[in-house]
């Protein structure tokens, strides 16, 4: 039995036509942990998020929560966000290690996306569509991991209020995002830190600029995944451009979850794609 399992930033909770898990991330304030899963109300945390003055915060699946998702299975693919920025990478390398003591003839690799969000999706399709081919297990690592070398992560951000707080970028930038109407276009570095491009003034531009950066890195109407933050007209429209340079292109636009929806924030759109 083969098993794909993901963090929960790769924003989904179920695969038709696989067998597909999620470990939950976590976000943290001082009165409540919001565990991102599938029952999860975005709109009610970011709501409470905002009205807090206090520090908030996250964690990462612990070893457990990941032997969780396992459950009995002996073939498993997992893939997490960037190890750069959490621990989440290294959890699920303890999970594997803990599970081989009891499961010794499992097969287990543990990818490192070095991004998050949608170019997490984009990897978690590959591998169910390589496991469907029934390729074996070091093929499909094999394949995946060169699939990685091709994709690409690029972002719409209004606020780093949050990655800010908790480490992730220094305040000095943070800072230089934080005026009414900016957005930052950041991409996701080789080593899965977080590179800023350029700076825009309001969504439409920042659109438009993501269209171009995106062309820029290689994009030649592969597929691409893009989630928003309670910002679907922005994405949709993201969406639209895409198709009207690259009329047959695979193109979905979908709600983040718990995890982007905390770092990103409101407004965000991020889009992972497909390079040539
Ligand atoms: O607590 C934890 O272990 C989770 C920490 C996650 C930190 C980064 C999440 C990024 C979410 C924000 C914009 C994209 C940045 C891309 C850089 C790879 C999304």
């Amino acid at each position: 039995m083969t098993k794909i399992i993901a963090d929960s930033s790769c924003d989904i909770f179920q695969m038709e036509g696989a067998d597909f898990a999620a470990a939950p991330m976590l976000i943290c304030t001082d009165g409540k942990t919001y565990t991102d899963d599938k029952d999860l109300n975005i709109t009610e945390m970011l709501d409470h998020l905002a009205s807090l003055k206090e520090k908030t915060g996250t964690s990462c699946p612990s070893p457990d929560s990941w032997l969780r998702a396992f459950g009995e299975a002996d073939t498993i693919f997992i893939a997490t966000l960037t190890s750069a920025l959490s621990g989440t990478f290294h959890s699920a390398q303890v999970a594997r290690e803990l599970y081989l003591q009891t499961h010794p003839h499992a097969k287990i690799h543990v990818f490192d996306s070095r991004s998050t969000g949608p170019e997490l999706l984009l990897l978690v399709e590959k591998l169910a569509e390589l496991a469907k081919q029934g390729l074996d297990f070091s093929q499909i690592c094999q394949k995946a991991e060169s699939y990685l070398q091709k994709t690409r992560l690029i972002c719409s951000l209004s606020s780093l209020h949050n990655m800010a707080q908790n480490g992730r970028v220094s305040k000095v930038l943070a800072k230089a995002v934080g005026i009414l109407g900016l957005r930052i276009i950041i991409t996701a570095s080789p080593e899965g830190t977080l590179e800023p491009i350029e700076k825009s003034r309001g969504d439409k531009k920042a659109m438009d600029s993501m269209l171009q950066q995106m062309i820029k890195a290689g994009y030649s109407g592969g597929k691409v995944r893009i989630n928003h933050t309670e910002n679907p007209s922005a994405a949709t429209s993201l969406r639209e451009k895409i198709l009207s340079k690259f009329p047959h292109a695979d193109v979905l636009c979908y709600a983040a979850r718990g995890l982007c929806s905390y770092y990103a924030e409101r407004g965000s759109v991020m889009m992972g794609f497909e390079t040539a």
